[in-house]
């Protein structure tokens, strides 16, 4: 295939590939009020609401004391009307607005509230979905959260919505379990939930081994229990929790971790199966060699900070160029329905001249890819690296 050949037969291939985004904070109807889209959810994401506080007068505190919509028209004038929507979440919205067949330049949001009150949740949730090009999602669910526990009692199961036990609450805050109740109680949640894994988030701190309690409850609960199940195990290392706790969920912040630690899980633990992503660029080339020397070590993603494409590009080449396609390689980590739309359309834009290239150099050292050939390569990175890793 020549140059422009390729570059457009992968656009296609990747276009027409459904993909099973691993990792979101989306949840299925039967969530209620969980579950949030529509445009004052999208604008008030905190992706944009840490962007607000640089290019508006509005300090924190003053911000928290108005109401949803109020603060969304604020974030709307300051990112959209006085300045230009051009970094990766703004123009995110953009990308929405535009595919939902919305002029994304009005001045006001009046527009956008009448078109999203007149939508039903369950179509529109197939038309996102079908827009975004995604087959399923994981959400993000908590046992321990007062509010979305209750909320197993009844669910109405949706498919589309596949269930991952989060243990940040566990592992990292004080409870009232000991490692032997919570491995009883994660068998029991992994069961109820029919979770795909489980997940934790983990400071740049990390440490394993260690002589502290998330090691104690990782070695005689998590792990054996995970293992047990013949699930994987998520590990996303780097957080540095509220650097800013005035402006609440934006925050967090990054660190470079110590990957000794997945070094030691990956050997010391070989019937376990490791989800990693960790969240300084500084970190990625080792989790590559790290994915090189063990087996039961998956790579995915670039998480939150790093799903920007001038990274993402970085990140994906050298995953390629050290594993092939044995990774996947990215998940949106969507909170508001409708952001699976731009994160998806991003993913599949950045992807394709990567791919295209790699393909070029294969044919300029001796052999040409087919359709087929590609077709296999993006149903791996989207599809089956992550079904194969979660149904063993
Ligand atoms: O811990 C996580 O799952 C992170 O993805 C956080 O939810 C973060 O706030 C986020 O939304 N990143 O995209
Ligand atoms: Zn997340």
């Amino acid at each position: 295939m020549i140059e422009t050949v390729v570059e457009a037969v992968v656009a296609d291939v990747l276009a027409s590939t459904q993909v099973i985004d691993i990792h979101t904070h989306l949840f299925a109807p039967g969530f209620g009020s969980l579950g949030l889209w529509g445009i004052d959810h999208l604008l008030t994401y905190h992706y944009l609401e840490a962007e607000l506080f640089r290019s508006a007068p509005t300090r924190p505190e003053e911000y928290w004391t108005l109401s949803l919509a109020q603060r969304a028209d604020l974030i709307w004038k300051t990112l959209f009307v006085v300045n230009n929507p051009i970094s990766e979440a703004t123009r995110g919205v953009i990308a929405v607005l535009d595919a939902l067949g919305l002029d994304p330049s009005a001045r006001t949001l009046q527009p956008y509230r009448h078109f999203f009150r007149e939508q039903n949740l369950p179509d529109h949730i197939g038309r996102v979905f079908k827009l975004a090009g995604i087959e399923s999602v994981v959400m993000t669910n908590d046992p321990l959260d007062p509010e979305e526990s209750p909320l197993w009692n009844d669910l109405v199961s949706d498919t589309r919505f596949r269930a991952a036990l989060r243990l940040d609450r566990l592992l990292n805050q004080e409870t009232t379990l000991t490692p032997a109740k919570t491995r009883d109680f994660l068998e029991g949640w992994v069961t109820r939930m029919r979770a795909v894994y489980m997940a934790v988030s983990l400071p740049d701190s990390f440490q394993f081994p260690a002589n502290d309690r998330r090691n104690q409850f990782l070695t005689e609960a998590v792990l054996p229990a995970c293992r047990d199940l013949n699930i994987p195990l998520s590990l996303m290392i780097g957080v540095r929790r509220q650097v800013n706790p005035a402006i609440r969920l934006a925050g967090d912040a990054s660190g470079r971790a110590d990957l000794r630690s997945i070094e030691t899980l990956c050997r010391e633990f070989p019937d376990n199966r490791f989800l990693v992503s960790v969240l300084s660029r500084e970190n990625q080339h080792e989790l590559c060699v790290y994915a090189r020397k063990f087996a039961n070590l998956m790579p995915f993603d670039c998480w939150w900070f790093l799903n920007n494409p001038s990274v993402v590009e970085e990140i994906t080449r050298e995953r390629l160029e050290m594993l092939g396609t044995s990774f996947i390689p990215q998940h949106s980590d969507a909170r508001i329905l409708e952001q699976v739309i731009y994160k998806w359309r991003n993913t599949r834009r950045t992807l394709a001249p990567i791919l295209a290239k790699s393909y070029r150099l294969l044919a300029e050292d001796g052999r040409a890819v087919t359709r087929a050939d590609i077709e296999r390569d993006v149903q791996r990175l989207f599809r089956t690296n992550f079904q194969n890793w979660t149904s063993r």
